[in-house]
């Protein structure tokens, strides 16, 4: 700031009368745009879920999001891409929502255009998303309307500071001969009227997470109860989890279990409001509601999903125990085309899966489950209802929240991610991963015990081999096979020397093939290569 002479002849270093408060401008931005957002939110959680502004922009950005950016996202943030993504996008709509406070002074006409041009990309973004309605606009447009009613709101005087002396601040409009200029607010005023509106905002965020969760498919599913298996899953017998420490265990709880998809808002669908229809090429469409579903015997199956984007070594796969009903049945009942390949699954987000039919009609345990674990679906992992087909990774498979299925050809229709240049057809590959010991252990003398996870989902792991330092190939003890649609743990106990050494792991699956050295990225169909890891162990 600088030094001014005020209307007394006075020097000092307060702002003159009037003068715009950067500060001010900068937070009467944010809270502008953090006021239209909270409305807006509120509207969404009322009358269109997953309309809200930020998250029908962020869906956006996943949506078209070039396969590099996925890959890296999914690398650096892990199964907490989502959360980096709306830290991002928070992030610069603060920082933007602060350049408009500071522009509106200036020129409000563009401050105005600012908020005016996010808010047709929000408006732009709701009529984009596949599943939505003319609903979906209401949110966003609703935000901007409100951003921009109280930026006009607060850059009238509450941005200016108040005249410095008292008993001038009465309004007039000249000063000592300069030009007019609107009185402003006491620091103390705007301070409290920022206070109340940030409380304000505060308050409607949490009303908006509470009518979300009274409302919908989080309090039903407290309340659900799952039916029994009529067919259940064998017991798991001794020695399918070999219980070393520091490895996988055999079952993944449902809090551990990986969680990838495109979703920002987490769907919430409750069992009336599911229903799946089957349609196509099909002799009869036949509409699936939760009563006619739950009415079939159910089975339970203990399967482990993959993720494609899974990296040797990685942790995107999840042994789970699901409970569901047969889907090949239900595609009799519709009859299907003796021309049609596929079958593209639609989730209730507009996500879609196409997976073939001959995985869904060759005897495997395709299933639409509805449990996992013994507890309904969790939200994320689809609730109430998902896809689980064993020997195929996720994206072509495992649809969560799955409502629509179309009878297709695979030279008739594209899926979600074949449609971002991923693999058509994508068996999981054969993979086997070192647990332990941890990346640059510090182990003491003696015998080292190296074990693991690997998995060839539907074909079955047959052998595992490990080595040291490039040594020769040594065969691991496997642990009891539950079935071949699981993963099965392996150990070795080596007789360690002191020094740094590297250890690598290799699978064979009952087919007889050796995951090969080659190292290939996960796109497009899955990556491949020997896992390795280091550690020192002291003399
Ligand atoms: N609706 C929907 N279903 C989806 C996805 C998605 O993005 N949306 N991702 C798929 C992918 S890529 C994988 S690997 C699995 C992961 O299932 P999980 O999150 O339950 O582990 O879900 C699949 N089903
Ligand atoms: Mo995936």
């Amino acid at each position: 700031m600088t030094r001014q002479v005020d209307v007394h002849g006075t020097q000092h270093d307060r702002p003159p009368a009037g003068q715009v408060s950067r500060p001010r401008a900068a937070v009467a931005g944010v809270l502008a745009v953090g006021a239209g957002l909270a409305v807006g939110d509120l509207l969404a959680a009322l009358v269109a879920p997953r309309a809200a502004p930020i998250s029908v922009v962020g869906a956006l950005l996943v949506d078209h999001a070039p396969a590099f950016a996925r890959e890296w996202a999914i690398d650096t943030f892990g199964v907490h891409d989502k959360i980096a993504l709306l830290i991002g996008v928070g992030a610069a709509v603060v920082v933007l929502s602060a350049v408009a406070g500071l522009v509106y002074p200036r020129a409000p006409v563009v401050a105005v255009g600012l908020v005016g041009a996010f808010t047709a990309v929000g408006v732009t973004a709701g009529v984009l998303r596949p599943a939505g309605t003319w609903l979906y606009v209401l949110p966003p447009l609703i935000s901007g309307v409100v951003c921009a009613v109280v930026l006009l709101l607060f850059g009238r005087s509450a941005i200016r500071s108040a005249r410095g002396a008292a008993g001038h601040d009465t309004g007039d409009d000249t000063c000592g001969g300069h030009p007019r200029i609107a009185a402003g607010w006491s620091r103390r005023r705007f301070l409290g009227v920022a206070v109340v509106l940030a409380g304000a905002i505060a308050a409607t965020e949490y009303a908006v997470r509470a009518i979300s969760a009274a409302g919908g498919a989080m309090a039903e599913r407290m309340r659900l109860r799952l039916p029994g298996a009529a067919d259940p899953a064998p017991p798991i017998g001794d020695g399918v989890d070999i219980g070393v420490p520091g490895t996988t265990p055999f079952l993944t709880s449902a809090a551990d279990f990986y969680r990838i998809d495109t979703a920002l808002a987490v769907p919430s669908l409750t069992t009336d409001e599911w229903s799946l229809r089957i349609h196509g090429m099909v002799d009869e469409e036949v509409t699936l509601t939760w009563e006619d579903l739950t009415a079939l015997p159910a089975m339970e199956r203990i399967v482990t999903l993959t993720c494609v984007s899974n990296e040797v070594g990685g942790d995107l796969a999840g042994n789970g125990r699901w409970l569901g009903y047969a889907m090949r049945p239900l595609l009799e009942r519709a009859g299907i085309h003796p021309d049609a390949d596929m079958l593209l699954s639609t989730s209730v987000d507009g996500w879609t899966g196409g997976t073939p039919l001959s995985a869904v009609r060759d005897g495997r345990d395709a299933m639409l489950a509805i449990g996992l674990n013994g507890e309904p679906l969790p939200l994320e992992h689809g609730y109430p209802v998902r896809q689980v087909i064993p020997g195929l990774y996720g994206y072509v498979s495992a649809c969560k929240w799955v409502v629509d299925w179309e009878i297709t050809r695979f030279d008739q229709a594209q899926a979600y991610w074949t449609r971002r240049g991923w693999g058509v057809r994508a068996p999981i590959k054969t993979a086997s991963r070192i647990d332990r010991p941890a990346p640059l252990a510090v182990l003491p003398p003696g015998p080292v015990v190296v074990a693991g996870t690997a998995w060839a989902q539907h074909r079955g792991v047959r052998r595992v081999e490990v080595r040291v330092d490039g040594g020769p190939w040594q065969t691991a003890t496997l642990a009891r096979e539950y079935s071949t649609d699981t993963w099965r743990q392996w150990s070795w106990e080596w007789d360690a020397a002191p020094g740094l050494h590297t250890v690598e792991c290799r699978a064979t699956d009952a087919t007889g093939a050796t995951q090969p050295e080659d190292r290939v990225p996960p796109i497009p169909d899955g990556a491949t290569g020997w896992h390795s890891r280091v550690f020192r162990v002291q003399d």
